[in-house]
């Protein structure tokens, strides 16, 4: 079923908010004022607003070394996310975790991962507990396509498919694996052919359509809500960034190739839905949205900036081995 027009705009302004960090953190880790590693997500903002606009609140999700977009969607602070790529104590990790380690159990965000596919055994021990729970709880698993061909993809996949787990297993297909093509490590075109080697459905979604994303999320999560099990769901999407912002001397994707996935921008396309052929937006009013975003946005860095770096003595506080 068609999300409500207002829930439409909730998940353009969630994409654009998305968008918009991500620009500003990008600009920032530039300028020198971020550290560490910033993957950004642009391009695949329709996956997360997508998959998270279907849950509930107390819905578990983890995410990846590409994670923003993921903390967004399921409700993160903007505040305390930019303070945490700014490395300030007011961050989610008192900024000492940064871009790949943000999580908020409160909101049900067990957090990004720098262990490619390390995310997936976790979520699926989260799929477990909401099973025993009995509240009818699913937790979901955003990864890459590269994370597809790890060993913890396929034993979680498995079990979770045998104990039918209440999961969504959400392949986040970007074409890329870092520098390496798809083509190059999958033997298949779809990851969700995958899934009838463990016996649960595999569905194949345009990842840059938002509702699209949002209706097969929608009927995995009634499914999975109805003790059937867990369902792969492959999303053909792209990123328009390099693999991180940093300078990299293996970036092999041709510039026509980023250019044509530009032109199937998921935002640009809900707008243009929204606008043209639903008569839901005005120009006014996306101008207005995309205002009151930059504002927030802003706030967050300035809240980030005005934060104090944690101070050598917390060092090692809040780590479980030293
Ligand atoms: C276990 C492990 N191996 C290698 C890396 C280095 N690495 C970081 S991201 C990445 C590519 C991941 O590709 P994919 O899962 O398709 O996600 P994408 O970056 O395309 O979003 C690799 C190899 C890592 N972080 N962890």
């Amino acid at each position: 079923m068609q999300p409500s027009a207002n829930n439409q705009l909730e998940m353009l302004r969630t994409m654009q908010t998305i968008r918009r960090f991500e620009e500003r953190a990008s600009d920032d880790f530039h300028a020198g004022d971020i550290y560490g590693v910033v993957h950004c997500y642009i391009g695949e903002e329709a996956v997360a607003v997508g998959v998270c606009s279907a849950l509930k609140r107390d819905d578990r999700i983890i995410s990846t070394h590409r994670g923003h977009g993921h903390c967004i969607a399921k409700g993160a602070d903007l505040n305390r996310m930019m303070a945490e790529l700014y490395g300030r104590e007011t961050g989610y990790c008192k900024g000492k975790g940064g871009s790949m380690h943000i999580a908020d159990f409160k909101i049900g965000m067990l957090g990004a991962n720098g262990i490619v596919a390390g995310g997936i055994p976790i979520v699926t021990g989260a799929g477990l507990a909401a099973q025993l729970d009995g509240k009818g709880g699913v937790a979901v698993s955003f990864f890459g396509d590269g994370a597809s061909n790890a060993g913890g993809f396929h034993e979680s996949i498995n079990i979770a498919a045998k104990w039918k787990l209440p999961m969504l297993y959400v392949c986040e297909n970007n074409l890329h694996s870092a520098n390496t093509p798809a083509s190059k490590t999958l033997a298949l075109e779809d990851v969700a052919a995958r899934a009838a080697g463990y016996g649960i459905p595999g569905v194949v979604v345009d990842g840059n359509d938002v509702l699209a994303v949002h209706d097969a999320a929608a009927t995995a999560i009634a499914r999975a809500r109805a003790g059937e099990g867990p369902t792969l769901i492959e999303c053909k999407t792209y990123r328009w960034r390099g693999h991180t912002e940093r300078p990299n001397a293996y970036e092999h994707r041709q510039p026509d190739e980023i250019e044509a996935w530009k032109e199937k921008d998921p935002i640009a396309r809900l707008v243009d839905n929204l606008v043209n052929q639903q008569g839901q937006l005005s120009d006014e009013e996306w101008k207005q949205m995309d205002d009151d975003i930059l504002r927030a946005i802003q706030d967050a860095v300035d809240f980030a900036k005005a934060s104090p770096f944690p101070t050598p003595e917390s060092a090692l506080e809040d780590v479980f081995a030293s």
